[in-house]
């Protein structure tokens, strides 16, 4: 096959974006980046690209996709490799559903409660918010990183794989904005969240590991969204 031609269009400041860059790293497929600025209205040409006007878009061999989580599966699925197995064995459909029923929990069962420990409108609101995310992660993602494998030495990402998988694709922005927004000089989330991480021994091992991948950490401007998340923030609550 030949190489495809990719464009993305993106903004690194995005974490939705930031899974297409993941994915593009860890496939190792060159592409072009065309930085979409948020802070303006689009363009006529972008909202033909994407009429909805949010990155990521991509342009793959001039079809467009959009919507990070089927950008992310689509170039998975055209380019075959660790991240996901194709669909047409049992076993590569049974980790395909295991891959799509731990992406359904976090965005359902967690990712809400994140949310609303950096959004809430009250200290208090944050804090409740930010003990429901960490009581979220021990009973819903805790027992689904790693099934079958207490006791026994595994990679430390998505079902002991020692390679990045679908699911750190799809996550791996969060974790790392979650590690990062934490740090107290940020004053973004409540101190003690990481702490209280650090006690859910599959969640950390599998945080530490994605957030500290190159194909993650690579393109994250971490102080530059750390303080972009906060002026955000600022306009929010006045
Ligand atoms: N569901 C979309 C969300 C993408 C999204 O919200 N992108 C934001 C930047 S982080 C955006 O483009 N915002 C532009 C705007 O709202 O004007 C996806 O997963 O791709």
């Amino acid at each position: 096959m030949s190489a495809p031609k990719i464009i993305l269009y993106t903004n690194r400041i995005c974490p939705w974006a930031h899974r297409a860059h993941i994915v593009l790293a860890e496939l190792g497929l060159p592409f072009e980046e065309v930085t979409i600025d948020l802070d303006t209205p689009r363009e006529p040409w972008y909202l033909e690209v994407n009429p909805r006007g949010l990155v990521p878009s991509l342009s793959y061999n001039g079809e467009i996709i959009t919507e990070s989580a089927i950008v992310s599966q689509f170039l998975a699925d055209a380019h075959p490799s660790h991240l996901v197995p194709p669909s047409n064995t049992p076993e590569g459909a049974l980790q395909r559903a295991r891959i799509a029923f731990f992406a359904d929990t976090y965005a359902s069962k967690v990712a809400p409660h994140y949310n609303t420990a950096l959004r809430g409108a009250t200290a208090e609101d944050r804090k409740a918010a930010g003990e429901a995310f960490v009581a979220a992660i021990k009973k819903e993602i805790e027992p689904l990183l790693y099934p079958g494998l207490e006791g026994k030495t595994h990679g430390p990402f998505f079902g002991g794989s020692d390679k990045l998988t679908l699911v750190e694709v799809l996550f791996g922005s969060f974790l790392i904005r979650l590690h990062a927004f934490a740090k107290p000089e940020y004053d973004l989330l409540d101190a003690g969240l990481l702490e209280s991480l650090a006690e859910l021994k599959n969640f950390s091992r599998w945080a530490e590991a994605t957030k500290d991948h190159p194909s993650v950490k690579a393109i994250f401007p971490e102080k530059v969204a750390a303080e972009r998340t906060k002026a955000k923030l600022a306009s929010v609550r006045k």
